[in-house]
C-alpha cells in the first residue's frame, strides 16, 4: 500500500478515533466490573480499524447498520460518548433513555441506523434503507457491518440478491473475526472465504486486511465510489479477529492463548502506530494524544452517571414513531 495516499493529518484522526474505541471499551468493562452496566457487553476490541477506516470516507448523509458488537461502529459513525455510557449504564440520558443498553444503540441525526442484537437483523434494514436511498433519488450510500456467523443466515442471502436484482447503494461489510461466539468459521460456513459468496449474487467481493487501518481506507474508498456511481452493491470481507472474549464474562475456552497472542501482534492500533512513525510523528506525541483521549473517555463516563434511572412509568413510551413516512413502492419506474 502507497503510504502517500493518506496524509498525516487523517491517520492521526483515525489514530485518535481507534484509541477512543478501545478506551470506551475498556472503561465500560470498568463499569460493568463495579455492576454499574445492565445488558451484554460485546468489544470490538481488535476490530476498531474496519468501524474506522469506512467511516472515514462517509457524511451523515449516508447510513450504517450494526450489530451486537456496535461500540465502534456507533463511535466511528460520531456518536456521543456520554450518551453511550449513559445508555450502558441504563440512565435516562442514554440514547434510549436507558431502556435499550449497549445492542440497541441508534442515532438517526449521523445515520447510525442501529446496533442491533438479532444476529443478521442489521442486513435487510440496511437494505431497505439502501431501497429508500435509491427510490428517493438520494447520493447517500448504506454502509452494512454484520459477523462471519451472520453471514450463514437467511437475512443474508435474501439481502444480497434483492439488492443486487435492483441495484441498491449498499456496501455489505462482514468482519470476519473467526468465530460466531465459541464456533470456528470453518465448522460453520461452506464457503472458503465469505467474499466468494458475491459471485452467486452477482456482485463484486473482496477479501481485505481488516486490521490494517490504511487497506481498510482507500478499499473502501474505491469500493464507495463503484457504489456511489449507481453501479450496485459490493460485498467485502475484512479479516479480523476479537482479541477479548465473545462478550464480558466468556471464558474462551474455545480457542488457544498461542492463537489469541499471535492476533495480538497484529493489533490494528499498533499498525496504525508503526505508519505514523514513518510519517515522521515521534511516540512521545501518539502516547499523548492516546493520554488526552483516555482523559476524555473517562470525563464521559463520569458525566453519564450523573442521569437519573428512567421511570418505570415511562416503559411504554416512545414504541411507535408518529412521523412514520409511508414511500409508494415502484422499482419498475426508474
Ligand atoms: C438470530 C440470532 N441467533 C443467535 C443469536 C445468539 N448470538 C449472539 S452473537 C452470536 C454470534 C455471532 O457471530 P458473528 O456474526 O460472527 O459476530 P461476532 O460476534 O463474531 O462479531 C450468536 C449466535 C442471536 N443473538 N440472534
Ligand atoms: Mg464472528
Amino acid at each position: 500500500m502507497e503510504m502517500n495516499v493518506l496524509t498525516k493529518e487523517q491517520l492521526l484522526n483515525m489514530y485518535c478515533k481507534m484509541v477512543q474505541i478501545r478506551e470506551f471499551e475498556n472503561q465500560a468493562i470498568e463499569l460493568a466490573k463495579m455492576n454499574l452496566t445492565r445488558a451484554a457487553i460485546h468489544t470490538y476490541n481488535g476490530e476498531e480499524a474496519i468501524g474506522v477506516g469506512v467511516c472515514a470516507s462517509l457524511t451523515d448523509n449516508d447510513y450504517i447498520t450494526s450489530t451486537h458488537r456496535g461500540h465502534g461502529h456507533c463511535l466511528a459513525k460520531g456518536a456521543d460518548m456520554v450518551r453511550m455510557f449513559a445508555e450502558l449504564m441504563a440512565r435516562e440520558n442514554g440514547y434510549c433513555k436507558g431502556k435499550g443498553g449497549s445492542m440497541h444503540i441508534a442515532d438517526m441525526n449521523i445515520g447510525m441506523l442501529g446496533a442491533n442484537g438479532i444476529v443478521g437483523g442489521g442486513i435487510p434494514i440496511a437494505t431497505g434503507a439502501g431501497l429508500a436511498k435509491k427510490l428517493r433519488k438520494d447520493d447517500g450510500i448504506v454502509v452494512c457491518f454484520f459477523g462471519d456467523g451472520a453471514s450463514n443466515e437467511g437475512s443474508f442471502h435474501e439481502s444480497l440478491n434483492f439488492a443486487s436484482v435492483f441495484k441498491l447503494p449498499v456496501i455489505f461489510i462482514c468482519e470476519n473475526n473467526r468465530y460466531g461466539i465459541s464456533t470456528h468459521v470453518s465448522h460453520s460456513t461452506s464457503a472458503v472465504h465469505i467474499a466468494d459468496r458475491a459471485e452467486g449474487y452477482r456482485m463484486p467481493g473482496k477479501r481485505i486486511d481488516g486490521n490494517d487501518i490504511v487497506t481498510v481506507y482507500e478499499e473502501f474508498k474505491e469500493a464507495a465510489a463503484y457504489v456511489r456511481a449507481g453501479n450496485g452493491p459490493v460485498l467485502i470481507e475484512a479479516e479480523t479477529y476479537r482479541m477479548s472474549g465473545h462478550y464480558f464474562g466468556d471464558n474462551e475456552n474455545y480457542r488457544t492463548k498461542d492463537e489469541v497472542a499471535e492476533w495480538k501482534l497484529k493489533d490494528p492500533i499498533k499498525k496504525c502506530r508503526e505508519y505514523l512513525d514513518k510519517h515522521g510523528v515521534q511516540k512521545e506525541e501518539l502516547d499523548e494524544l492516546a493520554k488526552r483521549v483516555h482523559e476524555e473517555v473517562l470525563a464521559a463516563s463520569e458525566e453519564a452517571k450523573k442521569g437519573p434511572v428512567p421511570n418505570s412509568g415511562d416503559l411504554e413510551d416512545d414504541l411507535y414513531d408518529p412521523t412514520f413516512e409511508t414511500i409508494t413502492w415502484k422499482p419498475w419506474i426508474k
